[in-house]
């Protein structure tokens, strides 16, 4: 008889339940990403279909349902946005995408519990290729039910109640934590569901491969360097998708370490704390591994900008130890 499958939908129930005064809010906003994600999926898929075949690149061509062609980030972004703006978990949200927080004032979502960090479409320089790209999102409890503030997405990652990512990969993937372990969904694109593939991640404890934009290197700190070398006179395989996303995903499985070190002339590297250094934090260290930017745990910064960015060191915990005492 063929194994009983989990949905995404029961799991998010079946882990309510393990809270006895939930309210629902969070299973609901949960939800609304996996709705949004299976949108951006679809999109994702024919991207090379209606870029190169159907010739709609141009920001305000139409296509043939009469909607416009936007381009897949901004698209992305869209969906998630509108996902949580009409269902009341969440009162606002900052992304990637937008220079300030967005609040939502709409009857519904005024009064949400919650307020949600996202990268919409991370790796955008694979979009266009067919490389795999990501979605990463950040989810914290609103600090005062009165008022919405940008200070209200400075809370350090410590804070989060959930976080996940979207792997548009060879499968589709959503990987997420409430603070309790994480999980793997792969969607099943026949069903368009997405059912559980990867019960309580663990990464492992230690890895072969390092992921890292080399070309950097002369630019990297000597620490860094001194590690990058060590790797290599290991024969540690070296293996740099560039959508972080993806590198995460594949050395959360395999054991690995992904670096983003800060260089001479951009001294905290490129990525961003709040959207995508915390939330991918809080997933390696909930599966074991451990995050860090050199010095200090990603997930006891404090942001004082949206946007600020942070060198990142995350993965299995003997390398990102290793490299830290380099
Ligand atoms: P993005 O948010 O503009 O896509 O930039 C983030 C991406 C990461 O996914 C990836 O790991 C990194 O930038 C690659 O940067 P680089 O091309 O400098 O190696
Ligand atoms: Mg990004």
């Amino acid at each position: 008889m063929a194994k009983p499958v989990t949905t995404l939908s029961e799991f998010i129930i079946e882990r309510e339940k393990d809270f006895p005064y939930a309210t629902g809010d969070l299973s609901q906003l949960l939800t609304s990403i996996r709705l949004a994600a299976k949108l951006v999926n679809r999109e994702v898929n024919k991207a090379g279909l209606v870029n190169e075949i159907l010739g709609e690149t141009e920001q305000h061509s139409v296509n043939v349902q009469g909607e416009r062609q936007q381009k897949l980030d901004v698209y992305a972004n869209e969906r998630f946005i509108n996902a949580m703006r009409n269902q009341g978990a969440v009162c606002a949200v900052a992304s990637e995408e937008n220079d300030d927080h967005i609040v939502f004032n709409n009857p519904t979502s005024a009064s949400g519990k919650y307020v949600v960090a996202i990268d919409p479409l991370d790796g955008s320089s694979n979009i266009d290729v067919n490389v795999s790209i990501g979605t990463i999102f950040s989810i914290y409890r609103r600090l005062d039910p009165g008022k919405v503030t940008v200070e209200d997405f400075l809370q350090p990652g410590n804070r989060q109640v959930a976080a996940g990512y979207v792997v548009y990969g060879s499968s589709t993937m959503l990987v997420y934590t409430t603070g309790n372990g994480v999980n793997g969904f792969t969607l099943d694109p026949s069903i368009g569901v997405f059912c559980l593939s990867h019960p309580n991640m663990r990464i492992p404890g230690d890895g072969k491969i390092y992921s890292v934009n080399e070309g950097n290197y002369f630019d990297f700190p000597a620490n860094v360097r001194d590690y990058i070398d060590a790797c290599k006179r290991r024969k540690f395989s070296a293996r740099y998708i560039g959508s972080l996303v993806a590198d995460f995903h594949r050395n959360l499985l395999k054991g690995g370490i992904y670096m983003y070190p800060g260089t001479t002339s951009k001294p905290n590297g490129k990525l961003r704390l709040v959207y995508e250094g915390n939330p991918l934090a809080l997933l390696a260290e909930q599966a074991g591994g451990a995050a860090t930017d050199g010095r200090t745990r990603i997930l006891d910064i404090k942001p004082a900008q949206l946007h600020q960015r942070v060198p990142l060191f995350i993965g299995s915990p003997a390398m990102v130890e290793e490299v830290m005492q380099a």
